[in-house]
């Protein structure tokens, strides 16, 4: 195979090359925008009657009618019921486990009085409709289901529709179940840029959602980003990341199969080790040599690794947990001594797994936590999603008697300051003399 990049903090340009192995430009091109852009229109003019025949062409699908593309109940309720003991306990642990987590980040209302007796506050409501993309075939994850419906139930959303592509009728059941354990309201056999329209516009089958969450191929990211403002969006996810910081003392296995667990998802994900121990780095790198033949993906493993991974030697942990902040990785190991010492001090993550006993991998399904995370560096300024992606805030305010002076004198001077005489007027009706 393919050398990965070895880096050191002690070569001149490291700090350059570092940043040059970081850049990722997922700008769609051109085709593929007009593409979106005119499957956007049709559907947002035409409803079901485009949504239907971009289904049948795109998925090799002969619905004749748009009922035919709802996935029933029953059909969820017998995905269920149908599941091997094992998936089923699966899903059903993850499932209890994600929503304890989740629960404790829901925020709450809050409201207090100022001296003058005028109430300040802060109300908190979940999203009315909220549509959740799932990627079909062979991107198909159960996990995502869970990930992307499990924080907006807990935030209360009275409502959440799921669309899922079908191409040539396939399903995986696994979905399906995922679907029906987190209540689910209703799923459409949809996918690509057409149902991101429906779910944005609305057709007379597929109601319209406030907000679209979801992971999806360049066709469904570029229609995302082009209804956003019509409906929020969660975010644009980038490849999967990996960042091993490792003081050496871990088995070189485990780290090289760590490194191997986001590489598996995609040709262009990032797997990274930190360390200072330039030997144990070789031991990985044998590690990674050995194992790869008997990984069942290893073409897109391999891909990953020659193109974009990199094994970095660092002066000492100090110096790591820097390259560390620098890179801002989605998911962030620390396979050292200390690893509580040393969160402490990482301040961009989308994720932290503290110590060697911790897999990447537990975090993609069943921890807790949230597996959608920042990529491609933008743990420097957003968060895993959460329930906070689901809620809203509005601003309360009840003036007093006496409040309503000692502002509208206020409110006055600055209304009159911007020459906007109908703001300060309709303050000083309320000023008592
Ligand atoms: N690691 C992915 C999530 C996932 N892993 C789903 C397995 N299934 C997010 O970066
Ligand atoms: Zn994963």
């Amino acid at each position: 195979m393919a050398e990965i990049t070895r880096l050191d903090t002690t070569a001149v340009d490291f700090w350059e090359r570092l940043e040059g192995l970081l850049a990722w430009e997922s700008v769609s091109d051109e085709r593929v925008t007009t593409t979106v852009r005119e499957i956007l229109h049709r559907v947002r003019r035409e409803g079901d009657a485009a949504l239907l025949e971009y289904t049948n062409r795109f998925d090799r699908m002969s619905a004749t009618a748009m009922a035919e593309l709802e996935i029933p109940r029953a059909r969820l309720q017998a995905a269920l019921a149908g599941l091997p003991a094992d998936q089923r306990e699966a899903l059903e642990v993850s499932v209890a486990r994600l929503k304890a987590y989740h629960a404790r980040q829901k925020q709450e209302s809050w409201s207090y009085r100022e001296a003058d007796g005028t109430l300040l506050g802060q109300q908190i409501t979940a999203l009315d409709r909220v549509g959740l993309y799932v990627p079909g075939g062979k991107a198909a994850y159960p996990s995502s289901v869970l990930m992307n419906a499990i924080p907006a139930k807990v935030a209360g959303v009275p409502e959440l529709i799921m669309v899922v592509p079908t191409p040539d009728g396939e399903v995986n059941p696994l979905v399906l179940a995922a679907a029906e354990l987190c209540e689910v309201d209703r799923v459409f056999a949809l996918g690509g840029a057409q149902a991101v329209a429906a779910l944005a516009y609305g057709t007379e089958t597929v109601p319209r959602v406030d907000k679209i969450v979801g992971p999806g191929n360049i066709y469904v990211a570029t229609a995302k980003g082009m209804v956003y403002g019509t409906v929020g969006i969660d975010m644009i996810a980038g490849p999967s990341e990996i960042l091993v910081v490792c003081d050496g003392k871990t088995d070189p296995d485990w780290v090289a199969m760590d490194l191997f667990s986001q590489a598996e998802h995609d040709e262009d994900a990032q797997p990274i080790l930190v360390t200072p121990d330039g030997e144990f780095l070789e031991a990985v790198a044998a590690s990674v040599a050995r194992l790869l033949p008997e990984m069942e993906r290893k073409a897109i493993i391999e891909k990953s690794l020659g193109a974009r991974a990199a094994l970095v030697k660092v002066r000492d942990l100090d110096e790591a947990v820097t390259v560390a902040n620098f890179i801002a990785p989605e998911h962030l190991e620390l396979s050292v001594d200390d690893p509580e010492a040393m969160a402490g001090r990482i301040r961009h993550a989308g994720a932290i797994f503290m110590g060697r006993y911790t897999a990447e991998a537990v975090g993609d399904y069943c921890a807790g936590p949230n597996h959608v995370l920042p990529t491609s560096r933008t743990a420097r300024f957003s968060s895993p999603l959460g329930v906070y992606d689901f809620q809203k805030r509005s601003s309360l305010i009840m003036c007093s008697p006496e409040g309503a002076t000692t502002l509208g004198r206020i409110a006055s001077v600055f209304a009159r300051g911007e020459g906007l005489t109908a703001h300060a007027r309709s303050a000083e009706y309320r000023i008592k003399s």
